[in-house]
């Protein structure tokens, strides 16, 4: 199998409401669909994390279509015939960071390497589960009151969301956190944070610890390994590291540190699905829980997402939530919440496909590269 064109589809998907966080607010979902068409005619998929700004991580949508183009595209033109996925993420590494594009480009030609090989990715990643169950993200309501949150988290616990996960900065933290405890005494329930704390806030952070909290989720400076390590040690609620873990390396060092008892594993985050896997791997070796967060993908990388969380690690609820959670109309078949649980798709590769009507209809921008050279096979 020839790996001969990449079709770069940039998506603007409108949010079912708005997604505010302590980074900012997002209304639609702006981002890129990786396609690469095989010699056969054939298409992978992979999904771009990136949003249309800087705010989550520095990677945005517009420098991860330059860096697909300028950097990543010809890093793959030197591939020899036969690569494998290991020596596709190997030949990326030339450029550094950039995690979330590689990640798109990488779990396209796995999708289709697999999809060649009639092989689900589940089955590659060693995933022992055919459903997951499901939490959901609750970003920090537009009238920051009390009562439309409660509202939102009802929604969700109707629905059957198996642990609510709420958006805090400071100012809105004690407060909701409080209401919604009170109003779901048994409810598994989390924070994010998304580094909007200081040192300086242990002490407020500490008033979580009574409500009861499975963890605390990346509440200071991404580079702030020894804020982390003193937050640890003075909240009784665990801290989970989203943005601070991009590689085994970082992962490895958080915990050898007591900076992370709990890792939130994002496969863009960490540059694609084989680093995700290892990063699993060392943490199911130590013992220490991961989960599977989100970046409110569509259904291609809902699909990938849920293969990952499939594996015996993921101890923990994670962030893959039902496309209805996200989207009126998702790209692929809607995931549909059944009993709290997604199921894992089963078919070649990702499992699943764009809609071509609903892509065409989505799609603001699009681009073919050839890429010539490259052979996966
Ligand atoms: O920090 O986990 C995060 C969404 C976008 C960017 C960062 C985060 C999130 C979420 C939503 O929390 C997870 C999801 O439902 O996809
Ligand atoms: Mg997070």
């Amino acid at each position: 199998m020839t790996i001969e064109l990449l079709r770069l589809h940039r998506l603007n998907v409108p949010l079912v409401r708005p997604f505010r966080t302590s980074f900012g607010t997002e209304r639609v979902r702006d981002l890129v669909l990786v396609e690469a068409v095989s010699s056969d005619g054939s298409s992978g998929w992979g999904e771009c994390v990136t949003m249309s700004w800087p705010g989550y991580s520095s990677e945005y949508t517009d420098g991860a279509i330059d860096v697909i183009e300028r950097h990543l595209l010809p890093a793959l033109r030197e591939l020899q015939p036969g690569a494998d996925p290991h020596d596709v993420r190997r030949a990326l590494d030339v450029v550094r960071g950039h995690p979330m594009a590689k990640c798109a480009l990488t779990t396209a030609l796995l999708d289709a390497w697999l999809r060649a090989r009639d092989q689900s990715l589940g089955s590659y990643l060693g995933a022992t589960r055919e459903r997951v169950d499901c939490g959901v993200s609750v970003g920090i309501p537009a009238t920051e009151t009390i009562g439309e949150l409660l509202d939102e988290v009802g929604l969700y616990v109707n629905a059957g969301y198996r642990r609510i996960k709420l958006k805090i900065e400071p100012g809105w933290d004690l407060e909701p956190v409080a209401a919604v405890r009170a109003a779901w005494p048994d409810m598994p329930l989390q924070v994010d944070a998304n580094q909007a704390y200081e040192r300086s806030d242990a002490a407020h952070l500490a008033a979580l610890d009574p409500f009861d909290l499975l963890l605390i989720e990346q509440p200071l400076h991404e580079e702030d390994w020894y804020g982390h390590v003193l937050l640890s040690e003075a909240c009784s609620t665990p801290i989970c590291l989203d943005e601070s873990i991009l590689s085994v390396a970082s992962a490895d060092s958080a915990l050898q540190f007591g900076a992370t008892s709990i890792i939130n594993i994002k496969p863009g985050r960490v540059g694609g699905y084989l680093t995700a896997r290892e990063i699993h791997d060392l943490c199911l070796e130590r013992g220490v829980p991961v989960w599977c967060g989100g970046m409110l993908e569509t259904g291609i990388g809902r699909a990938a997402n849920l293969a990952l969380a499939a594996l015996p690690g993921f101890t923990v609820v994670g962030d893959t939530s039902a496309s209805s959670r996200y989207y009126e109309v998702d790209v692929t078949e809607p995931f549909v919440l059944d009993d709290g649980q997604l199921p894992v798709p089963q078919g070649p590769g990702i499992g699943v496909d764009p809609i071509p009507s609903v892509l065409a209809d989505l799609t603001v921008w699009s681009t073919e590269l050839r890429v010539g050279s490259a052979s996966v096979s």
